[in-house]
């Protein structure tokens, strides 16, 4: 993650390192974006909607690159077309940036950790994440890269697009110390191992989040389905009511991140359901979140946020931990899951 963010943030703001045709009408003319990618790239993507919209105060959709070629999208006036990929070789990412060329985008962007991709050879800009050979099938650190490398143009786009320059230095600060919050998540491991004692046995689990926290949520549910082989869904936490409430009872561990926020009301809330129906909790809180009246309900785990703009990418943190040290305990080959390839080319 320093790696991405490096002389990219300087005094004056960030510098999102994105090079290709004219970078700068590119993001100047840019209206709104469609982002597309498969997988925990696509996560990144929906976390990337979140800031976007809030800072920038541009319209965002996100799609999965599977599904893109088969619908006829209505592509808005200058819309940029983004696609990220760990890889830069996922066929369905490749294909969806191909078929984009033929829908009216005002250009393409690519995010990307591999420099030589096909992915990167074809867009018109790129970004790249500097996360490093990725040795094992599941992201893990091409996701908080890639997060760092969507700040970067979160930033890049609010700065354009009329954010207060207060807003913007407190932005660029926050995002600054991202890899010490990183730091400071990574020593969660100890309490941690202990926590993924509880699920060696386990066959589900509910992960919930709000907002932004929503996808990563998601990524904390695809990170144990991959490497743990335990069935794991992630849901909004008000979307509880409308079905997945009918199963949780004192075997269903339900995971909720909980950064501190004007939603933490709203989550608590919907914890509450949980408790009331004798679901065991585990809760990642932040350290300033007033989150006290749930403990002893089951495991709080304090998380130093960093800030609520970098909270996604320091909440995974501890989410991909407790995905590998389940694995380990259950023995499953955690660099190389069953049934699943690094790149998906076909
Ligand atoms: C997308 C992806 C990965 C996943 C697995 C299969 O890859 O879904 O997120 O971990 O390796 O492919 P990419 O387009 O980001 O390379």
């Amino acid at each position: 993650v320093a790696d991405t963010l490096e002389a990219r943030i300087g005094p004056h703001g960030v510098l999102p390192n994105i090079f290709g045709i004219d970078s700068d009408t590119l993001l100047q003319g840019t209206r709104g974006l469609h982002i597309i990618a498969c997988g925990t790239s696509y996560h990144a993507g929906l976390v990337a909607k979140y800031w976007i919209e809030e800072y920038a105060r541009l319209p965002v959709s996100v799609e999965v690159a599977s599904e893109y070629r088969y619908r006829a999208a209505v592509v808005p006036a200058n819309t940029l077309f983004v696609a990220i990929s760990q890889s830069g070789e996922t066929a369905d990412t490749l294909a969806a940036l191909r078929e984009s060329r033929r829908r009216g985008y005002l250009g393409t962007l690519v995010i990307c950790n591999s420099p030589e991709s096909s992915l990167v050879r074809e867009a018109d800009l790129k970004l790249m994440t500097r996360a490093g050979p990725e040795i094992g099938v599941a992201s893990t650190k091409a996701f908080t890269t890639q997060l760092a490398g969507l700040a970067l143009l979160a930033l890049e786009l609010a700065r354009r697009n009329g954010l207060d320059p207060q807003r913007y230095a407190t932005l660029c600060a926050d995002l600054q110390h991202l890899p010490r919050a990183i730091e400071n998540a990574l020593k969660l491991e100890p309490a941690i191992v202990e926590l993924a004692g509880e699920f060696i046995h386990r066959q589900h689990a509910l992960f919930l989040g709000r907002g932004v926290q929503y996808p990563v949520a998601l990524e904390g549910a695809l990170k144990l389905k991959e490497i743990s082989y335990i069935h794991a869904e992630a849901y909004p936490a008000g979307e509880l009511k409308h079905g997945p409430l009918a199963l949780v009872d004192e075997n269903m561990p339900v995971i909720a991140v909980a950064p501190n926020g004007p939603l933490l009301d709203k989550l608590k809330s919907n914890l509450q359901e949980v408790r009331a129906r004798g679901g065991r909790l585990i809760v990642f809180a932040d350290g300033a979140a007033g989150m006290d009246d749930m403990a002893g309900h089951g495991a709080m785990l304090r998380v130093e946020s960093g800030g609520s703009f970098i909270a996604p990418a320091v909440f995974t943190v501890p989410l991909q931990l407790l995905a590998y040290h389940v694995a380990v305990l259950r023995g499953t080959d955690v660099d190389q899951p069953r049934n699943l390839a690094k790149s998906v080319t076909v």
